[in-house]
Formats: C-alpha cells, structure tokens, sequence
C-alpha cells in the first residue's frame, strides 16, 4: 500500500499555510526562517497536529464500526480536545481520560483552555490522578473496558495518537505536502525543528522524508524531558510508518534535550522569552508546554551557529494555544 491508499476522514482544510518570518529572521540576522501552521490548519476547534494525525485514525474508527473515540493525555491536553472535536466532526462519542501530568497550581487551570473546550464539545471528561508518561496507561485500560461493559464500541486512541499502526501518517502525508509547496515556492527547507513529545509528528515526518529520500535534517526539541523514552518512541515509529508506507531506511533520529526546562508541561525563562519574541515580532502566537520550547530551541540554534546561517529552517507550528489560558500566574 502506498501512502495515499490510506484512507482520511477529512478534517484539515487542505495543505497548511507555508510563510517567511521576516522580522524573526532580521532579528537573528542569520538563518531564513519560516512556519508552516498546523495551528491553523483546521476550522475544527482550532486544529493542530493531531488533527491531522486523526484525519487516518477517525477514517480507521469508522471503517471498524466503532461508535466511541476514547483517548488520554493531561489536564490541558491539546490532542484530546482535538479528539473531541473530530469526534463531534464525525458523529462519534468521546472519552477522555485527563490525568493529571502537570503539576502547575494557576487559578483555573482545570477549568479553561482546552479542557474547557472538550467540555464545550461534549466529551466525556474523566479525571484521574497520574503522572507524566507517553506509554500505555492503566487508567486508559480501564476506561475502554467500562464502554465495553456499557455495550460501546470504543477505538482506543494513545497519548498525542502516537502509539498506533497509523500514529506516522498524518506526518508523513506532512512531508509529502510540504515537498509540493516547496516546489511551488522555490526553496528548500534543510532544516525542519519541530517539537517532540509523544513522538508521532517527527517520526512521520522522517518516514515522510524517506519516500522521496531528499536530504534533510528533521530536528526535533524535546519537550517531554523524558528524552531517551521520546527518543525511541520517535524511532520505533518512524521505522514502522517507513516499512507501512513503503519508505527506504530511516537515519538516526536527532533530539535535542535543551530546551525542555527539565520537566514537562513548565516553561523557563528562555521558553517565556521565546514566546515574546515571537508574538511581538511576528503576532504569531505559541505556547509554555510545545512550540513555546522549540522556538526557544530554534532561536538559541541559530544564534549559535548550530542551525548554519545560510540554513533555510523551517519552523513546524503544531498549534497549541488554548493552553495559554492555563498560564496566566507567568504570561
Ligand atoms: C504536542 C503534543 P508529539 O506528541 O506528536 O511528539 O507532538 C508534540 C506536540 N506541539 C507539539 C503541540 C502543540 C502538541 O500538542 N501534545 C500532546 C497532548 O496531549 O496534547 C500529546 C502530548
């Protein structure tokens, strides 16, 4: 099967935007930087990566007959509100179990952002007390067996939809598209930074890359601050998205662990002042847990010449934003 065999249940409004940042790029006085926006890639509940990850997943859900979407990820989880949202989009049920794997006391943070707009969208929100991890979790176990129990049909959806036969897709097809809109363009990204957490976004873009095999360095900021986990959950699922695609051999997977602030879900001084550059430079808005951290990596990169001044980079927005409302006691 090829890659576009697979099929989608259609969620993005066609390929994402591609755009320099021009201010950004006078202000480092090296490298050319652009994005390519996955927070705005959908009229869905504000989009984002997993929208587009969940393009192949819900398509996969409806083809099994499954009546429920059920997922996890923390209390301000950007996938299970885009969970939410796809389910409502395609006339399914959501569950979403939220556990609790950011320790961060601002006033409100259960109740705004994107778990207020889950609520909004009708999920079945459970909360439960448990730590940060990308892998398999007991509670999501538990949470499918009860809708079993009920009579349900759930489709079990892992943290960030990464662990799953079809986690790499939705990135992969990324990649594919970019390549068009390159051609249309007239540059050569050869350098893409992009986030890593549960690991599905940079690992199907490295499947992606070895379709067409162009050389490039896809460089992923950890935010999980769970490097070696994130490490080999990226490639173990750039190696399986590459064999169900067809793609050659994928290179070592390249993460770079300094700019996760130490622990998941916090932001330090340098990913606060990543945050403001970017907004009062560009208007362009991103957020302390995901794209406020790899900003902060592409900044630091460039101005130490690891990302090469003549470097034509590019920026992956993977969205996020809503939780920005959960960090008001820093932003
Ligand atoms: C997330 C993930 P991966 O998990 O595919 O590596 O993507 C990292 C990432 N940027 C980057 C944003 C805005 C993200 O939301 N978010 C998770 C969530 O529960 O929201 C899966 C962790």
């Amino acid at each position: 099967m090829t890659l576009a065999d697979f099929p989608r249940y259609p969620l993005l409004f066609g390929p994402s935007p591609v755009h320099p940042l021009e201010r950004l790029t006078a202000h480092l006085g090296g490298a050319k930087v652009w994005a390519k926006r996955e927070d705005v890639n959908s009229g869905i509940a504000f989009g984002g990566n997993k929208t587009r990850k969940l393009e192949y997943l819900v398509a996969d859900a409806l083809a099994q007959g499954a009546d429920t979407l059920i997922s996890i990820g923390g209390v301000q989880s950007n996938h299970t509100r885009q969970v939410a949202a796809a389910a409502a989009r395609a006339g399914l049920k959501a569950v979403l179990v939220q556990e609790s794997w950011v320790d961060w006391n601002d006033p409100m943070y259960d109740k705004v952002g994107n778990i207020q707009l889950s609520r909004i969208l009708g999920a079945d929100i459970q909360m439960v007390e448990a730590g940060f991890g990308v892998g398999f979790k007991e509670s999501w176990e538990n949470a499918v067996k009860e809708i079993e129990a009920g009579g349900g049909k759930p489709y079990a959806i892992p943290a960030g939809g990464s662990d799953h036969r079809l986690g790499g897709l939705g990135f992969a097809n990324w990649m594919v598209e970019l390549e068009a809109q390159e051609a249309e363009l007239g540059v050569f990204f050869d350098t893409v930074v992009v986030c890593s957490v549960t690991g599905s976004t940079q690992a199907g873009m490295v499947a992606g890359a070895a379709l067409s095999g162009k050389p490039r360095r896809i460089l992923g900021i950890d935010g999980s601050a769970k490097p070696a986990e994130t490490r080999d959950q990226v490639t173990r699922i750039a190696r399986a998205t590459a064999a169900l695609i067809g793609a050659g051999e994928i290179g070592e997977v390249e993460l770079d662990e300094r700019y996760h602030a130490g622990i998941y879900g916090i932001p330090e001084e340098s990913t606060l002042d990543a945050i403001r550059t970017l907004a009062r430079l560009e208007g362009v808005l991103t957020d302390p847990v995901y794209e406020g951290k790899s900003m902060a990596g592409l900044i630091d990169l460039v101005a130490r010449g690891e990302i090469s001044r003549d470097s034509n980079v590019l920026f992956a927005h993977l969205g996020g934003q809503p939780a920005l409302n959960g960090y008001t006691s820093v932003l």
